[in-house]
């Protein structure tokens, strides 16, 4: 297929004041009647278009202007689009089609789930309702009318106020929602069926009461309480830390079983992903509650920024995901732990992002051509846009950062804009030129700052030089250099931190000092350091860049344990960890000496009763097999999984007392409790219990299974069983079918319990997967049951995926292209599982290629076509 390209944008020649939408709900045959108020937009570049509508797999009956038929002649088609000549610059057009939710397996548009019927128009799936000019920038009023049978969908939710209900002939019954605020079709959403729900209120900063309401199925009603603590703490602070208010009398959340994505922030009728809705402590990790609050109030950010400020087309998709996913950052972090918020948030752009922006899919996180939108819903768009906007917030400081988006939602409220409008008013609002800042929206790749230091004696000063360069790709040649926030600091000998000064510079001593980098290359000088002050890099990992410097180990051993950055402490002990990995997977005889001072900077973090336990669970992780292989000339999985493993071993051996301490001193008896400190102690202890399952002493398997048995919320039971079935530990068997019949009715703790198998290590597991398919309660259908086994599979085992004969790769080809004809959605995101292909060693490379080339040779869908394409270019 043809793609599309940023700079072909046109505003649209038709605009849509009001849209009066009938919906006849019935699972197999849904009729949909609208009524367009239509008029030329006086601003379209195209004063003479026709009115094109959009529509996608409609059995169309009617179709009028101002009342009367258009006919056949009248009206053509042109891909996606209907074009109907000859209508007044301003008219009323209506259309009757229908459509059938009960067949729509792909989740986008109309469907059925579960015993509800439920919309996903983000970002095209309007179309897949009704004929409309499916594009962001056409603002539209809608008024909705949903009948149907009252036993059926006793429940009839669109977005807005509900302002008229009542009965209808033969059990029928039907309910009419006004949205006041004008949105893009893709925010459009209905919810009707059988939904229990709780309810609660909320009283704005200015006084207002909210009636919130979060519905589900009625069996996990129970489960729904963290949910809406979470979205009152999310509208609590939004007001607090950006003055923003909630705008409507009514919130609804709606909570499904089959949604291809997390959440989705539809105005006032949020629908999301069950998984990120239900928790409760026997059946949702601390993990899982975090997620949930973290999600519900993203989606409730995007009331402002997504929803009253959105999107001018789909290339500026990160506008609204960078920006929200930054804010959803900030809210946790607020919350919790800002220090564990923001090292994790580092590690999932580093395992995540960094991996796509190095591979065939790399593109902007402002991209310049799409074949398939849905494909470029991407970490890069999304975690890295957060990373650009938190720069802007590192460069502008907190309270700039603010004025910075005042001014945009002065100048844009009701407004679908640009990438190029949000910088404006950064800029704007603190009398600050960014025009340069503007390449990160253009820049494809990470970018590497190499850094090195001397010191010149003569002036007492020591010379930081920063050299910035972008990787080769097309789109980058001629952008000129970045402006790249980069800060640093600098221990003693004694491993304490200096107030050094920057010459030149306008602040007085400090720990952390702000560095600019707007040229190739530029030299920092220093005062009040010595010859031997360690550089500490990048702190708070202030761009999302490669950070090069020539550290020996011992030194990046110093700044693991000394580091007062919480960030770069990690970082430096995982960079410590590869430099020792890389060497193993080099070397087929063991690991290197160097060992040693990684354990001593563990045991340094595990006997540290001053840490915060959160902290230190964070302090004690290794680089995942999958970011190693990113590291890797040429990838040989095996050799990465031996050297990991002789790694863990070695550190399970040599720490085993201090693990066990560790594991003993939290391990208690109390009765679950939500307190962070209580959070904060279970992950500390579970992590302990990680890393003794790598010991060669096999003891770690009865504390794990007695955990199992004994665990009253599904933090300690999960972990547990996780050690027991990744340690191969005899037990496993026993406690796996024991978590299957608990429980066997629960859909997302059955998620787990099939992850947790398909992502055991171990090459095996390619002999599994068949059988995990084959169970009851797995269906290609259900997007979390494909990411939990085949996603987990294919994204989270590399040595059962990446086995030499090629049986992973096999299997998984051929679900691709399955999946594809009932999903193509989620298939896609499979197939990205095929990207690096180049990058591993022949045999597998070339047995990748083939079946890339295999799926190529089929029948493919754009969502696939694209990114299989891709990997082959
Ligand atoms: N639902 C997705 C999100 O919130 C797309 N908007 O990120
Ligand atoms: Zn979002």
């Amino acid at each position: 297929s043809k793609p599309t390209l940023r700079r072909d944008y046109h505003p649209p020649a038709w605009l849509i004041d009001q849209a009066e939408l009938t919906l006849k709900l019935d699972r197999d045959t849904t009729r949909v009647h609208a009524r367009l108020f239509v008029r030329r937009n006086p601003d379209s570049d195209a004063s003479r278009a026709p009115l094109a509508l959009a529509g996608v797999g409609l059995t169309t009956r009617a179709v009028r202007v101002n009342g009367n038929p258009v006919t056949h002649g009248q009206r053509r088609h042109e891909g996606e689009e209907m074009i109907i000549g000859s209508v007044p610059d301003q008219a009323e057009v209506e259309t009757e089609v229908e459509i059938a939710p009960s067949a729509n397996t792909a989740l986008e548009g109309l469907y059925a789930a579960g015993n509800m019927l439920l919309t996903q128009c983000e970002p095209e799936g309007f179309r897949k309702i009704t004929w409309f000019p499916d594009r962001p920038d056409v603002m539209t009023r809608f008024r909705v009318r949903l009948e149907g049978s009252r036993s059926e969908f006793p429940v009839l939710l669109s977005n807005g106020n509900c302002i008229e209900q009542g009965e209808l002939d033969g059990g029928e019954h039907y309910a009419v929602w006004e949205d006041p605020f004008p949105k893009p079709s893709y925010l459009f959403a209905i919810a009707a069926g059988r939904l229990a729900s709780i309810s609660d209120t909320f009283i704005t900063a200015s006084g207002r009461t909210v009636a919130l309401q979060i519905h589900s199925e009625p069996d996990s009603l129970d489960r729904l309480a963290h949910a809406m603590g979470s979205l009152k703490r999310a509208m609590r602070w939004d007001e607090e830390r950006f003055g923003l208010e909630y705008d409507l009398d009514v919130y609804h959340i709606v909570a499904t079983h089959d949604f291809n994505m997390g959440a989705m922030e539809n105005k006032s009728l949020n629908i999301f992903n069950a998984r990120y809705v239900l928790a409760d402590h026997e059946t949702a990790t601390d993990a899982d509650f975090e997620a949930v609050e973290a999600v519900i109030a993203h989606e409730y950010f995007h009331n402002w920024t997504g929803n009253r400020v959105t999107c001018r087309d789909w290339f500026q998709l990160t506008l609204k995901e960078g920006l929200t996913v930054f804010r959803d950052q900030e809210f946790t972090s607020d919350l919790h732990s800002r220090p564990v918020k923001r090292i994790q948030d580092v590690t999932d752009l580093i395992a995540r992002q960094m991996p796509e922006d190095a591979g065939p899919m790399a593109h902007p996180v402002r991209p310049e051509r799409y074949v398939e939108i849905n494909n470029f819903y991407t970490a890069t768009v999304y975690e890295k846009g957060a990373e650009v906007v938190r720069m802007y917030q590192t460069l502008l400081g907190h309270d700039g950062f603010r004025r910075g988006l005042d001014l945009y939602f002065q100048r844009h409220d009701g407004q679908a804009v640009t990438c190029d409008d949000f910088l404006a008013a950064m800029g704007d609002a603190n009398g600050r030129d960014l025009g340069r800042f503007e390449r990160w929206y253009r820049q494809v790749g990470t970018p590497t700052v190499r850094a090195a230091t001397r010191f010149d004696a003569d002036q007492g000063e020591l010379v930081l030089s920063l050299e910035q360069s972008l990787p080769e790709h097309p789109d980058n040649a001629d952008l000129g250099p970045l402006l790249i926030p980069v800060a640093v600091g600098f221990l003693d000998a004694d491993n304490r931190p200096l107030q050094p000064v920057l010459v030149g510079g306008d602040t007085g001593p400090s720990e952390t000092v702000l560095l600019v980098l707007d040229r190739e290359r530029e030299e920092y000088r220093f005062r009040g350091l010595q010859a031997d002050a360690l550089p500490s890099l990048l702190r708070d990992f202030s761009a999302p860049v490669h950070l090069e410097y020539d550290w020996s180990l011992e030194q990046l051993a110093r700044l693991a344990g000394f580091d007062p950055d919480a960030v770069n402490r990690w970082r430096a002990g995982r960079r410590l960890a590869e430099r020792i990995l890389h060497e193993g997977i080099k070397r087929p005889a063991g690991l290197p000496d160097t060992v040693a001072l990684l354990a001593s900077a563990w045991r340094a973090t595990l006997s540290d009763p001053a840490l915060d336990p959160a902290l230190a669970a964070e302090l004690l992780s290794l680089p995942s097999e999958a970011e190693l292989a990113e590291q890797c000339e040429q990838v040989d999985p095996e050799a990465i999984h031996r050297a990991r493993t002789d790694l863990a071993t070695y550190l399970a051996d040599h720490l085993t007392a201090e693990l066990n301490a560790v594991f003993q001193r939290l391990d208690s008896d109390r009765a679950w409790s939500a307190d962070a400190a209580e959070i904060a102690r279970r992950r500390l202890k579970n992590i302990a219990l990680h890393w003794l399952s790598a010991a060669s002493d096999r003891t770690w398997s009865v504390q794990a299974e007695a955990q199992y048995r004994r665990a009253d919320n599904m933090t300690d039971r999960f972990a547990a069983l996780r050690a027991l079935v990744h340690g191969n530990a005899d037990e496993a068997d026993a406690a796996l079918a024991d978590f299957a019949e608990r429980f066997a009715d629960d859909a997302l703790v059955m998620d787990k319990w099939f992850a947790v198998q398909a992502t055991r290590p171990d090459p095996a597991v390619a002999e599994v997967l068949p059988k995990l398919m084959e169970h009851p309660a797995f269906s290609l259908r259900n997007p979390n049951k494909v990411r939990a086994v085949v996603g987990g599979f294919a994204m989270a085992n590399p040595v059962a995926f990446h086995r030499a004969d090629g049986a992973g790769y096999r299997q998984v080809a051929d679900i691709i292209a399955q999946l594809d004809v009932i999903n193509p959605q989620v298939a896609a995101r499979l197939a990205a599982a095929f990207a690096r292909w180049q990058r591993y060693e022949p045999g597998r490379a070339e047995r990748m290629q083939g079946e890339l080339e295999r799926l190529a040779g089929g029948r493919l869908s754009p969502d696939v076509g694209e990114i299989v394409a891709a990997a082959l270019r």
